[in-house]
């Protein structure tokens, strides 16, 4: 019998402590079957595992790595800050340097609040919008997904639509009846919803492209028809931009539709890999936060020094590189590689890429909700990831996930990635 890996040796502890094995569901393999691998250790477009294997990561972390994995500038930021202390619980300097580069970066929003997750700014958004409205009733798209928010776990996407319970258990049917949830893109029923619940809705939250599914686009005119009903109804439009957020371009995706949403949730990129959220928006709503308004929410760790400093030097550096133009380049090489691959096996597969978001749908269906999305042949995923992981490709464990490329990807790694994927495609 073959010597247990050490990623096997210790996923076989960890099951016994951890639920799963995992501290996030979409880690254990789940959606592609086997074990999932530990990482020793992370640098740039590379990972390595506790058995030594080297990968290309195209999961950079499910989007915090931008630069890559522990770029110098973050390195040393951390390690710059931590000389001076690693948290406070006072206000301090760099949450106001913070909030000035959102409210300059982010058209739409005026003020800002820092939390440590993307769960905490979705979750706080919708009380917030709650609050100000003061009506209940909210609105999702099927497949989004939002963090693990109980108003929110409806019809959810990512690790939920992995898992099978977009729906999640513990979740009160009594509150889970205030989320109405719409299919992405179905406009005639985005207005159905709107003339069922006159002036009625808190507010509509949207991944403005959802990539919890896979990764599809939004249809021209669908973001336009969504603000101007949420406009005519005193809706609160908030655009969950955790994932895209600082990644398709310095503003957001809101910069490249040209949408204002009214409160937008931010993560992932923002914390330069520790754990950091945001959310802010017009300064008329943000005013019923708490201190200065009634809608309470609070965090010990809300603007930890160190996570802030991770995150403006990563924002920083993106800034100084012109991070979103070569991301796009490298966006294209990818793509490139990737369709030339597909031609080579003969595989009609719809691949979707949006800057250095993309998925590989396992169908030749269009895909444009999620579900056009789940008639993928999830067996083929399966055996495409795990063939690509053995080559040392490392994608999302999930046909429900986005990809990730970072500044680090080079051509070497894309023209390596071309041939295993290539060789992976013919073996199905
Ligand atoms: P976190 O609470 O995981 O920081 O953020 C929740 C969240 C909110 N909004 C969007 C659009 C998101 O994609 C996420 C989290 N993304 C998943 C990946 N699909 C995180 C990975 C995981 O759950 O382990």
């Amino acid at each position: 019998m073959d010597t247990p890996s050490r990623s096997s040796a210790l996923f076989a502890e960890a099951c016994r402590l951890i639920p799963g094995g995992v501290n996030s569901p979409v880690r254990a393999f789940r959606g592609v079957g086997g074990e999932p691998f530990f990482v020793d250790r992370a640098r740039g477009a590379h990972i390595w595992d506790v058995d030594g294997k080297q990968y290309v990561d195209f999961v950079g972390t499910w989007g915090p790595a931008i630069l890559g994995h522990a770029p110098q500038v973050v390195r040393d930021a951390i390690a710059r800050t931590a000389e001076r202390g690693v948290s406070f619980g006072i206000p301090n300097p760099l949450e106001v340097e913070m909030a000035r580069t959102i409210v300059d970066w982010v058209p739409s929003v005026q003020k800002v609040r820092m939390v440590s997750s993307g769960t905490e700014a979705t979750m706080s958004s919708i009380r917030l919008a709650r609050g100000f409205t003061g009506r209940d009733k909210i609105v999702k798209f099927e497949g989004c997904y939002h963090g693990h928010v109980d108003s929110l776990l409806v019809k959810a996407g990512s690790g939920a639509l992995t898992h099978g319970s977009p729906d999640s258990a513990g979740v009160p049917a009594a509150l889970a009846a205030l989320t109405l949830t719409v299919p992405f893109n179905d406009m005639d029923a985005l207005r159905a919803v709107f003339a069922a619940h006159p002036r009625e809705i808190a507010a509509v939250i949207v991944e403005p492209v959802p990539a919890n599914a896979g990764l599809y686009l939004p249809r021209p005119g669908f973001h336009e028809l969504l603000r101007a009903l949420c406009t005519e109804n005193g809706t609160v439009l908030i655009f969950d931009e955790v994932m895209t957020g600082f990644r398709l371009a310095k503003g957001g995706y809101q910069e490249v539709c040209g949408i204002t949403p009214d409160l937008t949730a931010l993560g992932k990129v923002i914390g330069g890999g520790l754990p950091v959220g945001a959310f802010g928006g017009r300064a008329d709503i943000m005013s019923w936060l708490s201190p200065e308004g009634p809608v309470y929410q609070a965090g010990t760790l809300s603007g930890n020094p160190l996570a802030l400093a991770a995150g403006l030097a990563q924002l920083r550096e993106m800034e100084r590189l012109d991070g979103w133009r070569q991301l796009e380049e490298i966006g294209a090489a990818f793509e490139a590689g990737v369709r030339r691959a597909l031609k080579a096996s003969g595989k009609d597969y719809n691949f979707r890429r949006i800057g250095s978001m993309f998925c590989l749908y396992f169908t030749s269906a269009e895909v444009h909700d999620l579900a056009s999305a789940q008639s993928s042949d999830k067996a083929s995923f399966a055996r495409f990831f795990h063939a690509c992981r053995e080559r040392g490709v490392y994608f999302a464990p999930s046909q429900f996930e986005a990809g990730f490329l970072s500044l680090a990807h080079t051509e070497v790694d894309l023209g390596e990635v071309e041939k295993i994927t290539s060789e992976a495609l013919l073996g199905l």
